[in-house]
Order: C-alpha cells, then structure tokens, then sequence
C-alpha cells in the first residue's frame, strides 16, 4: 500500500523488506488446538509454550516477530510482552472478548488488535437460554435424582417456572440481542441497561443496574470484562434482583462479585444460578462448587466443533489479510483501522498525517458505501474499506466512469451482504463527486 510517509528512503526500504517476508507469528500459550494447526499451515508460527526457555527466545527471536495470536486459554498479552517485540504490528485474539490483551497500550503504539465478533453469538446465545432453563427448573438436579434412583422413591420437587419473567440484559451487543430474541421466542419480557440507550432498540432500557435489577427477575450478563466493569454485579444489585431472582453469566467472571453471589445463593437473597464464567478460570470456589441452587459450566458458550473452527478461521483470516497489506477484517474500537500500518511512537505520527488525508477520502466513501448499500452500523468496516479504497485508486487513476460501475457491480461481500441493486452506481456517482472536490 503506497502510503506517502516521512521515514527516510533506507527506512522504508527495510520496511518493504520486512514486509516481503512471510509474517512471524508468535503464540505465546497453547488455547485452542485448532487456532495452531489452522495457523501454521499458512504462516511460520512459534510456539512460545514449547521452547525450553521462553525468556532466551523472546530476546533471541522477539525482534523479528510482526504478530501475535492468542488462542484463549489465560495467558495475558500486557505491554511487557509487546514491548518485548518492538516489530508487532497485530495481535489477532481468539474469542469476542478482549479483557485479556491490553488494547489502549497497543492502539497507543500503532499496534492492531483483532477479534473474532459474530460468528459465535448464536452459541453463546443457546447456552445462555440452556443455562436459564437449567437454573429455573433445576434441570441438572433433577437429571441427578433421577440417576441416582430417587425417582423411585417420589417425584422430584416442583421447582420455579419461567412462565411470566422479565429478563434484564447487563450489554445489549450483538451476543445480548442474540439472547434477547430467544426469551422473546421463550415468551420473556426483555429490558436492558448498558452504557447508553440504543435508538433502533425496542426494548426498554434502563440507565442503571440496580434499577434494572429491581425490574427483572433474570438478570443475563452479557457485557465485556476489564477494569470499567469489574464487580458491577454486587450486593446491592443482587438484592435488588430479589428472592425470585436468577442470575446468568456468559461473559465474564470478573464482572460479578462471586463472594456476593454466593452469599445471596447461600441466604436466599436471590433462588439460584447459572455461571458460564469466572473470576479465577478453570478455578471455581469450592463454596460455590458446594451450593445446590446454581448450575456451573466449564466456560463452554462458544465451545462447539462447527464455531470454535468458525472462531479460529476469522482469527486466521485477521492475519492472513495483514500479511498481504491488506487491512484487518474485525479491529477492536481501541485500535481502529486507520489506513496506516503498524508504525510505533513518531513513525506512526508521520505515516497517519501523511496518511490523514488519503484516509479521510476513503473513510467518506465507506460511508456513502454504508449508507446507499444499507449495511448495519456494525457491520465489517475492514472489508468495506478495502472496496473503498480500491474505489478511490481507480478513480484517482482516472478510470471511466462505466469502468467504475462494472468494478463496483462485481465487488461480493465476504462478510457484508451487499445487495444487488442500482446503489452502486450511486456510490460511483458520489465518490467522484466527492474526490473531484477534494482535489
Ligand atoms: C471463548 C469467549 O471461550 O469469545 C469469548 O470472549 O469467552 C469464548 O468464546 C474464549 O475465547 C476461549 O478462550
């Protein structure tokens, strides 16, 4: 990508010939198999875990690594680690969730972070509509009476029902939204609380926790982890929640005082349970292993042949793309896409000014494409500003106009659902009114 920048000629020459190579990919833990095994028949991978010394490797090999897969499992990507590798250029996550990596330090040093949003929020959304009818009518206790012959003896207990509830969801995101129209599908009344209210969201939303908590009797935790929301189910809003109340956590453990919950479990301060997720994985309190009104999984939400594959696939593709200068697919918010590679400290300034202005022209056209394509607001702004950008060097080239439509009318979304329509002509026709003003 031909990015005008102030880096000398001998710089940017070593930097295309770092950029000719294959890209170095580190993965600092093992996670899930697949990620690797999907990885290294593409890109020359290292695996930090097997190397006898770890710390001698990083010293040896750090310089020449241009990024980092993290596969899940528990291992943090902090500054320490980036720092170790002053080439990093991305970190391609595993999962939606991020908590895990710093991404403010990395978007703050030109370093990409990626993550796999989308392709798992119907697991997720399953298992969190399981755990809440497991919770409510005890299902696992009831499969364990059975197995344990007490069935013969009497019927197992009436239990709760889900008949009449309101469900509240803690993070209406995609994963949330997921959830929210199975309980509608279950006959459940939704309402919501997050950082603010969405205009293009019926359902009512409330602008704290607490007030949410005293209007529902499910409360589905669903928002990201990380220090913001640390410990913001505690006492008060499980009091709030009530002794009818059911909690269920598919996020993470860290946003939920576990030592409140199972004092609430333990005194009936709310009926029961249902945790995917906690603080301290795959350690759960033997206090709460030890309550019978709440149902524990191993952190399982996503953890299905078809999606984890699903998973590992948009992680690789994440990399796959950067190692063809091709922009990420899926940036977190902290580390947006802004047209500039992986630059650090003062390189990073000069190659985004120089930048700016190229950025600013496709950027207006990911917009325009937005709009007269009618693509979600949270759709794959990575793959729309690959089309925009080849859109603008076309017509910067000086491409006719019937040239520009038959580009456009051919362009199939990976991951958009562009429709087939007259727009594109439209978006042809406002990109060269707008890069002819801007000349
Ligand atoms: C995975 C998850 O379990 O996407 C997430 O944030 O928590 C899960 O889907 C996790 O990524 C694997 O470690």
């Amino acid at each position: 990508m031909a990015v005008a920048c102030a880096t000398s000629g001998r710089a940017r020459k070593a930097e295309r010939a770092d950029r000719m190579k294959p890209l170095d990919v580190l993965m600092p833990a093992a996670g899930m198999g697949v990620v690797a095994d999907l990885i290294v028949e593409r890109l020359p991978l290292h695996r930090l875990w097997l190397e006898p010394d770890p710390e001698a490797w990083l010293a040896k090999h750090g310089p020449a690594i241009r990024a980092i897969a993290s596969a899940g499992g528990h291992g943090r990507i902090d500054e320490a680690l980036m720092r170790r590798l002053p080439k990093l250029e991305i970190v391609a996550s595993f999962g939606v969730g991020y908590d895990h990596i710093d991404a403010r330090w990395a978007g703050e040093n030109g370093i990409i972070v990626t993550r796999t949003p989308g392709v798992l929020d119907d697991e997720v959304a399953d298992v969190a509509m399981g755990l809440t009818i497991m919770a409510v009518r005890r299902l696992p206790q009831a499969e364990r009476y059975l197995r344990a012959g007490q069935w013969l003896k009497a019927s197992f207990p009436l239990t709760a029902s889900l008949r009449g509830r309101t469900m509240g969801i803690l993070g209406l995101g995609r994963i949330g939204k997921a959830i929210a129209h199975r309980a509608e599908a279950f006959g459940l009344s939704v309402v919501y609380h997050g950082r603010h209210a969405q205009p293009d969201v019926s359902y009512r939303f409330y602008p704290t926790l607490t007030g949410m908590a005293e209007a529902c009797d499910i409360l589905m935790v669903t928002a990201p982890g990380g220090s913001e929301t640390r410990h913001i189910v505690n006492a008060e809003v499980l009091r709030a929640l009530g002794p009818d109340g059911v909690l269920v956590n598919i996020a993470r453990g860290s946003l939920v005082d576990e030592q409140a919950v199972i004092e609430a479990l333990r005194s009936g301060a709310i009926l029961a349970a249902g945790l995917d997720v906690f603080d301290n994985e795959p350690k759960v309190p033997t206090a709460l292993i030890a309550l019978d009104n709440v149902v524990l999984l191993p952190h399982v939400g996503s953890a299905s042949v078809k999606t984890r594959h699903a998973m590992a696939q948009c992680l690789l593709d994440n990399l796959l793309a950067w190692s063809e200068d091709k922009p990420p697919l899926t940036p977190v918010r902290e580390t947006p896409w802004r047209g500039a590679w992986g630059a650090t400290g003062a390189r990073r300034s000069a190659i985004a000014a120089a930048a700016e202005d190229k950025t600013a022209r496709i950027s207006a056209v990911v917009d325009i494409m937005k709009d007269l394509w009618d693509l979600p607001a949270d759709c794959n702004e990575g793959e729309l500003f690959a089309y925009a950008e080849q859109l603008c060097d076309r017509i910067l080239a000086g491409e006719s106009r019937d040239g520009l439509y038959a580009f456009l009318a051919n362009v199939q979304g990976k991951s958009l659902e562009i429709p087939a329509s007259d727009a594109s002509r439209a978006i042809v026709d406002r990109s060269l009114d707008l890069i002819g003003a801007s000349m």
